[in-house]
């Protein structure tokens, strides 16, 4: 973690589990200073130049790049950034990675796109394949702000807010039949440098930008080690600024973890809390709970 991490390291309140549980979504104002959102809307900015250059963009210049910090090696620091990530071992405890995550740039669509029904939970199969109701959380995901999407019709984040309990909405046969929005949804308006820390079962959807300013942002989710990564970052823990990573920061981009005589299997199943760096880093600082199972020492 940055220097500021470990000045700052808070669990969630009560007020925000509340909240959380209710809705299904929080949003963290000012969670990256003004600083950090220009360092990182530039490295973005440059990356994305590079992939244009390459060819490698969507229609409209739109770029949605997986494994976030394979391609933006920097932003390593926003995975356990002090401001959001305390919220995500709140709920999941310390046994977790990133299980995937993308950078977003989205320029503003000057050609209209052919309708398409976005709406969705994450977690692909876990939504067919999981028999209760409503279906486990599993994960949480983080937003973080890189443009200003504090008026409708930028690319906002759109949410229904406390639907994270319904197995399904309301929705067309085929993606592209249209379709009324969901009852209740709504844009979620914040600033550059504001994140979004939301319930992977809240139903969403990215919205199009019909605004003069491109669209951009970084998203992690986090689930618990034992769900299969989608992140794939075995080159990137070999290169030279991997070597400057922390152990948490390690632990959450599935750096292999299981000591001589240890099973990496058994290691990623959580069976390992000793040498598991995020459970170390909690311990010392008292912020494990006995009360909360995720969480217990
Ligand atoms: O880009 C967005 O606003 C939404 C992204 C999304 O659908 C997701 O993170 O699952």
């Amino acid at each position: 973690m940055t220097k500021s991490a470990t000045a700052t390291l808070r669990p969630m309140t009560g007020e925000q589990r509340a909240r959380f549980e209710r809705d299904g979504y929080l949003v963290i104002r000012g969670a990256l200073d003004e600083h950090e959102v220009a360092r990182y809307a530039d490295a973005l900015d440059r990356l994305h130049a590079e992939e244009r250059a390459a060819g490698r963009v969507g229609p409209g210049g739109s770029m949605h790049r997986l494994c976030a910090v394979a391609g933006l090696p920097q932003a390593v620091h926003l995975i356990d950034h002090p401001r959001t990530f305390p919220l995500v071992w709140s709920v999941l405890g310390w046994n977790v990675h990133v299980y995937h995550s993308h950078l977003d740039v989205h320029p503003p669509i000057r050609v209209p796109k052919p309708y398409r029904f976005e709406w969705h939970q994450d977690g692909g199969r876990q939504n067919r394949e999981l028999e209760t109701e409503p279906r486990p959380r599993l994960s949480v995901k983080v937003a973080f702000w890189l443009s200003d999407v504090s008026e409708p019709g930028r690319g906002n984040f759109k949410v229904v807010p406390g639907s994270h309990l319904a197995n399904r909405i309301d929705g067309p046969p085929r993606r592209d039949v249209p379709w009324p929005e969901p009852v209740g949804a709504v844009e979620v308006t914040v600033a550059a440098g504001d994140a979004v820390f939301f319930d992977r079962r809240l139903w969403h959807t990215r919205t199009d930008n019909h605004s003069e300013l491109t669209r951009k942002g970084i998203f992690f989710a986090y689930a618990h080690r034992w769900q299969h990564s989608r992140d794939e970052n075995t080159e990137l823990l070999a290169t030279p600024a991997a070597a400057g990573f922390t152990p948490v920061q390690r632990q959450l981009l599935a750096a292999p973890l299981a000591g001589p005589g240890q099973s990496p299997g058994d290691h990623q199943w959580g069976h390992h809390p000793d040498t598991t760096p995020l459970h170390g880093y909690l311990a010392s600082r008292g912020l494990l709970d006995p009360h909360y199972p995720p969480l217990q020492p």
